[in-house]
């Protein structure tokens, strides 16, 4: 056994000379029960699309300490090529008070109150294992495989002992519901494959047109400018794309413009410049710089006669009616006869008219122009076209497929060759989008192709029976309409069974009939590698354990292996391998695959791996920039579109808007170009409960935590207070003080929130952030300030997305 100095010695040595730390897990292990302290490596596995290094400090089998990564130069940028530290923010530094919160689930438990009422009484893993695989079979038989739901969940994003245990057994004994989109990026993903062809979180690579240009090409960019989109918030990781932006900037020097309600940290500190709007309009705002740069031939007609259909009738297709292309429709000569002057988009947005045509001139004069938008613009009832609408402002000034520009997508990500636990395939064909499963509960057989965007058959034809769900908050805190949403829930006729796997006792826990603790990553041995809000390079970790099971946890791979067992299917679950072979795979697959890249070198062999920790390496086959091989040659490198180019027009989406069905209300509208929507909920726009509900409000991605995960961490409750952002224009006639109590409701429920008074928001627009545990009292007053408790169960016309961002409300001192 070492001594804690000679083992300190020894990896600071490391440190420098193969620029890792590295604690062999047979340290480790030894250390677990020993009184020495040990560091190991380990990951922020959360949603937040970094996964971030940890390195954790532990004696006793206990972790008293967290750092985070030191290997490396840490003045390292991205963009220069350096592997800079991936630096966890103030969230994975905390992991220690999620590891022993008090919250933590420690027992299996099997509910005893009314459903939701969150009382439970401890049972042992066997009485559990055997419930719940009784009424699983009774499930199927009665009902299908197709009445099953694996409940959305992205709280972590480890390769092994995470998610995929779960589809993996489900897919073993015959599937479950298949659904799609999610609750991130719903509208964008569902339009965008209309315009380019595709959409994926996947990485840029020569011509995906799925994803935006990296962060690291602004340093060729003159002029950045970016909707709804908070780096310094969502992209927190040290050495993810907010350090990688900072760096472009400072090498390039492009001007930097923000547009988003709030002004934002990301403009902290830097000389950029804020441009507020009313929240859903940036298609609008769009609309309205388009037209300054029709009317001042400042549009590349050039690159839009060569690489898209229907930006003038010249490129629209034979089926689309006359006056139906883009100019028109920006002209005034379209079906609503309305041009879409700088006036008009003023009057919409709230941005001034001497803005709307001085950035339209900026934007079509400089080049290189990196146009990108964040999620919030999108995580709207219009979100689908608010997407496309941004994108237009890139394709009329041919700012795509270059150096230093961008789609007007969210910037990418060069993504990594990691392997994690295969899944296999859901047998099950039906598929729909995850944001209507509350429906799929109710009355399954009422949600179509035509009305719900159902795949794979006509209608579902089974009511949701039973849901699992493993390691997410969408039961209940993360999804939309919680007071409507609970009332289905709370009726056991409908879903019969919840399966809650999770590490705390969250919102959603409370609404399981049977409760399963889960281990925390530090607790079980696993890999974790780099994700979608890096940037431009990539890693792979080994996590070993750093701290024992003090309770009666076990690890979700264990969980799902002795259901596997009592359905028969055990061998299949594990090939044959144990958990700790298989991430001997994972590797080992990931070295296959390393094989063909330029730092093929830099990959140990497994057993070097585990014992150094950390392998940081560049995919370095692409200078991410997205639509490069197309803008090159558009014959060669045809997009995934029916006629291979940009459809500003789209033919399918004509027909899908001649054919769909949609609910009879504003804004329900699908057209084949991106346009201006306005829809219910909207201030300014005629909505008839704007009398009662005159401010907009919504829940934007705070620093406080990753959605509802970080919630009960003492140390970020304090640093971040949840708060409700009120300008003083709406605070003062309340008689509303920064510190005051406030209520904030509708019709669909009222929480309770400290009140913040500052400029920093628009006028009529209230925001909070997303993620608080939803905690309401008797009278079903929400204490706990979950911005759902006031969101809609509505879908978003053509995604049968989340419009989280979109509600009216009003706001009282308490
Ligand atoms: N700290 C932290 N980081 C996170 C997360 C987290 O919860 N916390 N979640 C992660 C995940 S899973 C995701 S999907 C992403 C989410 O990333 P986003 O969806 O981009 O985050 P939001 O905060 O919802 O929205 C970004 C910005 O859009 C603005 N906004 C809202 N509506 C509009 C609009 O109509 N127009 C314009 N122009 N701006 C608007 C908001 O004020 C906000 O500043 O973040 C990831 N990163
Ligand atoms: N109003 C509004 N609602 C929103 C959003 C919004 O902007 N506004 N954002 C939406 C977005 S973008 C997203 S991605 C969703 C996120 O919603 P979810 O995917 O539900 O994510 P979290 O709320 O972080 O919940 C993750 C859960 O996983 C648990 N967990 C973490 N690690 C483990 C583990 O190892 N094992 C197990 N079993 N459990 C674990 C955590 O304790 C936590 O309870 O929320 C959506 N909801
Ligand atoms: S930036 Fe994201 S991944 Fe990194 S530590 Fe923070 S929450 Fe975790
Ligand atoms: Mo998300």
């Amino acid at each position: 056994m070492i001594s804690r100095r000679s083992f300190l010695r020894s990896s600071a040595l490391l440190g420098t000379a193969a620029g890792f730390t590295a604690t062999p897990l047979s340290q480790a292990v030894a250390a677990a029960a020993a009184d020495i302290e040990t560091v190991t490596w380990s990951a922020c596995s959360i949603n937040c699309g970094s996964r971030c290094l940890l390195r954790c400090a532990s004696k006793n089998g206990r972790v008293i300490r967290i750092e985070t990564d030191n290997t490396g130069d840490p003045h390292a940028g991205v963009a220069d090529g350096k592997f800079p530290q991936v630096r966890a923010c103030h969230r994975g530094r905390s992991m220690r008070q999620r590891l022993y919160a008090p919250e933590r689930l420690k027992y299996p438990m099997k509910r005893v109150g009314r459903r939701g009422e969150g009382k439970f009484e401890r049972i042992t893993w066997e009485q559990a294992l055997d419930e719940i695989s009784a009424r699983l079979k009774d499930t199927i038989k009665k009902h299908t495989n197709e009445s099953i739901l694996l409940m959305h969940g992205s709280g972590n994003y480890s390769l092994f002992n995470n998610r995929n245990c779960t589809f993996r057994f489900f897919n073993l004994i015959g599937g479950n519901i298949g659904w799609y989109s999610d609750y991130s990026a719903a509208c964008i993903q569902n339009i965008w494959p209309y315009m380019f062809g595709g959409f994926n979180y996947g990485a840029v690579r020569s011509n995906n047109p799925g994803v935006g240009s990296y962060m690291s090409q602004i340093k060729n960019a003159k002029l950045y400018v970016t909707f709804g989109n908070n780096p310094a918030v969502t992209r927190a990781s040290g050495g993810g794309q907010t350090w990688e932006l900072a760096e472009a900037l400072r090498l390039g020097g492009a001007r930097m413009v923000v547009i988003d309600p709030i002004r934002t940290d990301s403009l902290a500190g830097r000389d950029a410049e804020w441009v507020p709007i009313r929240p859903g309009t940036d298609a609008a705002l769009a609309a309205g710089m388009a037209y300054v740069m029709i009317r001042e031939n400042l549009v590349d007609q050039a690159f839009l006669d060569k690489y898209c259909v229907g930006y003038d009738e010249k490129t629209l297709p034979k089926s689309a009616p006359k006056g139906s292309d883009y100019k028109s429709y920006i002209l005034g000569k379209g079906p609503d006869a309305t041009p879409k002057t700088p006036e008009w988009a003023s009057r919409i947005t709230n941005v001034p008219v001497e803005t709307i045509e001085r950035l339209a001139r900026e934007i079509a004069t400089t080049k290189p122009t990196f146009i990108s938008q964040g999620w919030g613009p999108q995580r709207r009832m219009n979100g689908e076209t608010q997407s496309t609408s941004i994108a237009m402002l890139a394709l009329l000034t041919g700012q795509v497929g270059l150096p230093g520009t961008n789609t007007g997508a969210r910037e990418g990500d060069s993504y990594g060759i990691d392997t994690g636990f295969p899944t296999g395939k859901n047998p099950v064909k039906a598929s729909f989008p995850v944001f209507l499963w509350p429906k799929a509960v109710v009355d399954a057989k009422s949600l179509t192709a035509k009305n719900a965007a159902v795949r794979g058959v006509d209608h579902l034809t089974h009511n949701i029976k039973f849901i699992w769900n493993t390691q997410g908050n969408t039961l209940i805190n993360q999804h939309g309409g919680i007071n409507a949403l609970r009332k289905i829930l709370e009726d056991e006729s409908l879903v019969e069974t919840i399966v809650v796997v999770d590490n705390q006792m969250t919102p959603s826990a409370k609404f399981a009939d049977f409760v399963l603790p889960d281990t925390m990553n530090q607790e079980i041995d696993d890999l974790e590698a780099d994700a979608y809000a890096v940037g431009d390079y990539n890693y792979i970790v080994a996590c070993p354990k750093a701290a024992s099971i003090e309770w009666e946890q076990r690890p979700n791979w264990e969980i799902m292996r002795e259901m596997a067992k009592r359905f028969g299917v055990e061998d299949a679950y594990t090939e044959g391998r144990t958990y700790a072979e298989w991430l001997r795979w994972g590797y080992e697959e990931t070295l296959k695959k390393a094989k063909s890249l330029a730092d093929a070198d830099k990959f140990p062999s497994f057993d070097k791996f585990w014992a150094e920790g950390v392998v940081k390496y560049r995919m370095g086959d692409d200078d991410g920039i997205v639509l490069k091989a197309f803008r090159e040659d558009p014959v060669k490198n045809p997009l995934p579109t029916p006629s291979g180019k940009i459809e500003i027009y789209s033919e399918r989406l004509a027909e899908i808007a001649r054919t769909w069905e949609l609910p009879k209300e504003k804004g329900q509208e699908i057209h084949p170009i991106p346009q201006f929507i306005a829809t219910k909920e909207m201030r300014g726009q005629g909505d008839p409960t704007e009398a009662k509900y005159p401010l907009e409000a919504y829940g934007y991605h705070g620093a406080g935590r990753t959605h509802s995960t970080y919630h009960n961490v003492p140390w970020l409750r304090a640093a971040h207070p949840d708060r409700l952002m009120i300008n003083p224009v709406d605070a003062k006639p309340r008689g509303i003080e920064t510190g005051d109590k406030v209520r904030v409701f509708n019709d669909r429920g009222e929480l309770e929130i400290e009140a913040f008074v500052t400029n920093r928001i628009i006028p009529h627009l209230v925001a909070m952030p997303q993620g608080a545990w939803y905690s309401p009292d008797e009278k079903g007053v929400d204490k706990g300030a979950c911005i759902n408790t006031l969101t809609m169960l509505d879908a978003t016309p053509l995604a049968k997305g989340n419009p989280s961002h979109t509600n009216l409300v009003e706001v009282k001192k308490l």
